[in-house]
C-alpha cells in the first residue's frame, strides 16, 4: 500500500477566484505617493544575496520595495526580482493554512487543520521515530533563513543531520577547493574585489543573467573603469557580449584550459615570484605537472585557438595582482568540479590575487553573540560517518546523500523536515527517489510559502508567512564592511500563516524542549543581540542597516607574514589533504562524456527575471517572463527541422520528455548544445500561473556525475534531443 501518494493540494484548499494577472489596475487609483506613506525595513528574500530594503506602504496598501542606500549588498538598488517582492506577498496561490494528509474514502487527501493539531501530529510522530529507531534519525533539508530554527529544534531533539542544496547542488566544490588551497572558502556574498579589478575572468559565471546585485554593479563599475573582461562560456552570454575576449569553450573542458593557462604563466615566467615564494607551497610540483599541457594540447580538448589562450594568459598577468579569476558560484557541473575549482584557486595564487586589491579581499562580519540557550544533547551516533563517510573532507550535509539514506525500510533516516527548498526541481533527476523516500519515511514535514512540488509528498504542510510579514535572524554576513540588517514585518501574517521561529518553538514545546526557545517573541532575541553590540531593536527598526568599523585589514599588509589555515600554513598549490584521501593533489583533466548522435549537451542558467522555480508564479515576475525557451543553434535547428518560435519537447536518452517549450534559434549557442533557464515546468496545479509553462531541466538530468571530493551532483553531463512539433504530445 502507498504510504504516501503524490498529492496536489486541492483547489478547494487555496484561494478561489480568477487566475492572477496584472497586480491591481491603474484605472481610478490616486497617484502613488499622494496618500499616507509609511515605511519599514526588510531584507529581500527573493534570492539569497539578501539585499537590505525599505518597504513602502500607502494608506496601508503595499506600494513598492526599494534598496537601502547604506547596504553593501545592493548599494541602494534592488534587482528586477527584488522589486517583485510584493508579488510574493500578494500571490493568491500562497499556502494559507496547515494541511494534514489523511487517508479514507479510497484515497488520500490534504485536510486543513489547526496549528495545534498539526504540531501534535508532528510531535507524536517524532517521539515514535525516537522510540523505534533513535532520536538521531530525522534529517533537515533547508535553504532559507528560517532553517536555523528547525535546526535548533531538531538538535535539541537529538537529530543533527542538516543539508542545504546550496552545497551539493551549488557552491560545495568551490568552497571545498578554496578551503583546501587557502584554508578558507569564498563565502557569500563572494569576497571578490571586482570594483578594483583591472582584469576579470569569468568561467561560466554568467553575471548579468546571474543577477546577484552588488556583484553586477561592481562588474559594471570595473568595466566602466576599463577593466579587461575575459569570458569562457560555450554560450554567448550577456557577460560574453561585454567582453574583450570570448572563449566559446567545448562544454566540460575547462580544466584543460586552466592547465594551459597555468602552463603559460609558468613557462613564460609570468607568475608573481614574490607572492609565490612568500605564501605558496608546492610550486615545483605544479610547474612540473603542467608541462605537458600547453595551449596546443588544450586546443584539441577545448577547441580554443592556442594564440588566444596565450594572449588571455598574458592579459591576466599584465593586470596582476588586480586580476580576478572569478571562482564561480554554481559549480556542480561535470563531476570534476572540485578539481576545476582548485585549478581556478591555483591560477589566482600564481597571479597573487588572494588578499590583494582587485582580487579577493578579506571578509569580516559583526561579532554578534548568540542568544544564550542550553547546549543540545550529544547525538546518539555520527550520522556523517554513516551517510557520507566516503567524503571525509566535507563538513556539511550532502543533500543527495541524505536522500539516498532515506529510501528503503533499512534506511538510516525515518523523518524529514524540508524548509524552503523544492527538492524535486532542485536535486537533479531525483523525483523518483524522492517518491521512494516518501514511501519509506515515517514522517515528512514541509514548510513552504507556496504549494511547491515537494509539498505533494508531505504528511504535514506548514505554511510560512512571506518575508514581508516576519522577523528573521539579523543579517550578519562576512563582507567588506561589517554590517547588520533587519528584516521586520510590514504586515501581520496573512491567512493562518506563521513565521518559522514560531513553528519550531511550538513543536519544541510539545516535545518538552521549550527551554531551547526561552523567549515569547523572536523580537526579544534580536533586541538582546543588538544590545550586545551597542544597538537595539528600536534603533534598527528605524534605520534598517547599521555599519560597524572593521577590526582587521581588508588586504594583506605588504611584507607581513600570513598563516593560512592549511596543514602547511601556506597556500597549497599541491594539496596535501587531497593526497591524504587518495584524490589528485594537482588538478587532472579527463575529457567529459560527449552526446550520443542526435543529442545535445543540456545547458542551463538563470534569467534576470526569476530565481529558480520560486518566483515563476509571482504575478509581477511572471508577467516579465512567463515561460522559458530553448536556445538552439541554426545548424542544429536545420538538422532537427525545427524553426524559431515553434514548440517542441525535449527528450533525454532514457526517454524522459519535458513539457512543450518554445524554440529560439540563435547563433549565441554552440551547435553541440542547447540552453534553457532553470525553474520552469512546474507541475503542481495550485501554482496557477506557473503550472505547465516551460520545461524543467532537473527532470531531464539522467547522467548525474558525482564529484568524488564533495559528493556534489555534476548536472551538466546530460543530453537531450528535440522532438519535432508534429510529434509533440
Ligand atoms: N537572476 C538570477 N540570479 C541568480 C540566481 C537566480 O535564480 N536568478 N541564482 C543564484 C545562485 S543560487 C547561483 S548559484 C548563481 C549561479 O550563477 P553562476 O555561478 O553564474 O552559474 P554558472 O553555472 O557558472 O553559469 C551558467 C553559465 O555557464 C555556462 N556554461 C555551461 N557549461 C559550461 C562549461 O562547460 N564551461 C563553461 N566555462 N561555461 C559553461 C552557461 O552557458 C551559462 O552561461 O546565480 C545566482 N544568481
Ligand atoms: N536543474 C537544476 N537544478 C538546480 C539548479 C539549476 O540551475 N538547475 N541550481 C542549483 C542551485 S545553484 C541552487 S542554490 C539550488 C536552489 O534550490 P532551492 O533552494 O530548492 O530553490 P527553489 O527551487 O526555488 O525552492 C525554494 C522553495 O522555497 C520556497 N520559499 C520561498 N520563500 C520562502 C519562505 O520565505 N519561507 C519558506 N518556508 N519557503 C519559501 C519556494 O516556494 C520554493 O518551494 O538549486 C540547485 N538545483
Ligand atoms: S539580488 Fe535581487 S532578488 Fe537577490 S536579494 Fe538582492 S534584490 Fe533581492
Ligand atoms: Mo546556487
Amino acid at each position: 500500500m502507498n504510504r504516501r501518494e503524490f498529492l496536489k493540494i486541492s483547489a478547494a484548499l487555496g484561494a478561489a477566484g480568477a487566475v492572477p494577472t496584472l497586480l491591481g489596475g491603474c484605472a481610478s487609483k490616486p497617484l502613488p505617493g499622494t496618500g499616507r506613506v509609511t515605511t519599514s525595513p526588510t531584507v529581500c528574500n527573493m534570492c539569497f544575496w539578501q539585499c537590505a530594503a525599505t518597504l513602502y506602504q500607502e494608506d496601508d496598501r503595499p506600494w513598492k520595495v526599494v534598496g537601502h542606500p547604506d547596504d553593501p549588498h545592493c548599494e541602494g538598488r534592488l534587482c528586477t526580482r527584488g522589486t517583485g517582492g510584493i508579488g510574493a506577498f500578494l500571490d493568491p496561490d500562497r499556502l494559507r493554512q496547515p494541511l494534514l494528509r489523511v487517508t479514507g474514502g479510497g484515497g488520500q487527501r490534504f485536510k486543513p487543520v489547526s496549528w495545534d493539531e498539526a504540531f501534535d501530529f508532528v510531535a507524536d510522530k517524532m517521539e515514535a521515530i525516537g522510540e523505534k529507531h533513535g532520536r538521531d534519525r530525522i534529517a533537515l533539508f533547508s535553504h532559507g533563513d528560517g532553517g536555523s530554527h528547525f535546526s535548533r529544534m531538531l538538535q535539541a531533539f537529538g537529530s543533527h543531520a542538516y543539508a542545504h542544496p546550496s552545497f551539493a547542488q551549488c557552491r560545495g566544490p568551490r568552497e571545498t577547493a578554496f578551503g583546501l588551497t587557502y584554508g578558507e572558502g569564498v563565502g557569500s556574498p563572494d569576497r571578490t574585489d571586482m570594483a578594483n579589478s583591472r582584469c576579470i575572468v569569468l568561467i561560466g559565471s554568467h553575471i548579468g543573467e546571474n543577477l546577484h546585485n552588488s556583484q553586477v554593479q561592481t562588474l559594471t563599475r570595473a568595466l566602466d573603469q576599463g577593466a579587461t573582461l575575459i569570458t569562457v562560456d560555450p554560450r554567448f552570454s550577456v557577460a560574453a557580449s561585454k567582453s574583450r575576449h570570448w572563449l566559446p569553450i567545448k562544454p566540460g573542458t575547462d580544466i584543460a584550459l586552466l592547465l594551459a593557462w597555468t602552463n603559460v604563466l609558468v613557462n613564460e615566467d609570468l607568475y608573481d615570484h614574490d607572492y609565490v615564494a612568500q605564501h605558496c607551497a608546492g610550486f615545483e610540483q605544479l610547474a612540473q605537472h603542467v608541462q605537458p599541457f600547453n595551449p596546443e594540447w588544450a586546443y584539441l580538448e577545448t577547441g580554443l585557438d592556442p594564440a588566444s589562450i596565450r594572449e588571455t594568459a598574458r592579459a591576466m598577468a599584465q593586470a596582476a595582482p588586480a586580476t580576478l579569476v572569478h571562482p564561480g558560484r554554481h559549480t556542480t557541473w561535470y563531476g570534476d568540479d572540485t578539481q576545476r575549482c582548485r585549478a581556478i584557486a591555483i591560477l589566482n595564487a600564481l597571479l597573487g590575487s588572494w588578499g590583494r586589491p582587485g582580487g579577493f579581499y578579506i571578509q569580516e562580519k559583526v561579532d554578534l553573540p548568540e542568544y544564550p540557550t542550553p547546549k543540545p544533547p550529544k547525538p546518539a551516533s555520527d550520522w556523517k560517518a554513516t551517510v557520507q563517510g566516503d567524503y571525509p573532507l566535507v563538513g556539511t550535509g550532502i543533500s543527495n546523500k541524505l536522500l539516498e539514506h532515506s529510501v528503503g525500510d533499512d534506511a538510516f533516516f525515518k523523518g524529514w523536515f524540508v524548509y524552503a527548498t523544492n527538492l524535486p526541481m532542485t536535486l537533479p533527476g531525483a523525483t523518483e527517489q524522492i517518491a521512494a523516500a516518501a514511501q519509506s519515511l515515517d514522517l515528512m514535514v514541509v514548510v513552504d510559502t507556496m504549494p511547491a512540488e515537494i509539498t505533494g509528498f508531505a504528511d504535514v504542510v506548514l505554511p510560512e508567512c512571506t518575508y514581508l510579514e516576519r522577523y528573521d535572524d539579523l543579517r550578519n554576513k562576512p563582507e567588506r564592511t561589517p554590517t547588520l540588517a533587519l528584516r521586520m514585518p510590514a504586515f501581520g501574517p496573512s491567512h493562518q500563516t506563521k513565521p518559522a521561529w514560531w513553528m519550531a518553538k511550538g513543536i519544541a514545546e510539545r516535545l518538552g524542549l521549550g527551554e531551547y526557545f526561552p523567549w515569547q517573541d523572536y523580537r526579544e532575541v534580536i533586541d538582546w543581540q543588538l544590545r550586545q553590540v551597542g544597538s537595539s531593536l528600536l534603533e534598527m527598526e528605524q534605520r534598517g542597516v547599521k555599519r560597524f568599523p572593521r577590526k582587521t585589514a581588508i588586504y594583506f599588509e605588504q611584507g607581513e607574514p600570513v598563516r593560512f589555515n592549511t596543514p602547511s600554513g601556506k597556500i597549497e598549490l599541491y594539496s596535501s589533504l587531497l593526497a591524504d584521501v587518495g584524490q589528485d593533489p594537482l588538478p587532472r583533466y579527463a575529457p567529459p562524456d560527449r552526446p550520443p548522435v542526435g543529442y545535445y549537451h543540456l545547458n542551463y542558467g538563470r534569467s534576470p527575471a526569476h530565481t529558480f522555480g520560486r518566483t515563476i508564479n509571482n504575478p509581477q515576475l511572471f508577467e516579465l517572463m512567463p515561460e522559458n525557451v530553448v536556445w538552439v543553434h541554426p545548424a542544429a535547428a536545420a538538422k532537427l527541422g525545427v524553426a524559431n518560435g515553434e514548440y517542441v519537447q525535449l527528450e533525454n536518452p532514457v526517454g524522459t520528455r519535458s513539457n512543450r517549450v518554445r524554440v529560439r534559434v540563435t547563433q549565441r549557442i554552440r551547435p553541440d548544445s542547447v540552453f534553457m533557464v532553470h525553474g520552469f515546468g512546474h507541475t503542481d496545479e495550485r501554482q496557477r500561473l506557473a503550472r505547465g509553462v516551460g520545461a524543467d531541466d532537473a527532470a531531464l538530468m539522467h547522467n548525474v556525475k558525482l564529484d568524488p571530493v564533495t559528493g556534489g551532483t555534476g548536472m551538466r553531463a546530460s543530453f537531450v534531443t528535440l522532438v519535432k512539433p508534429s510529434e509533440v504530445s
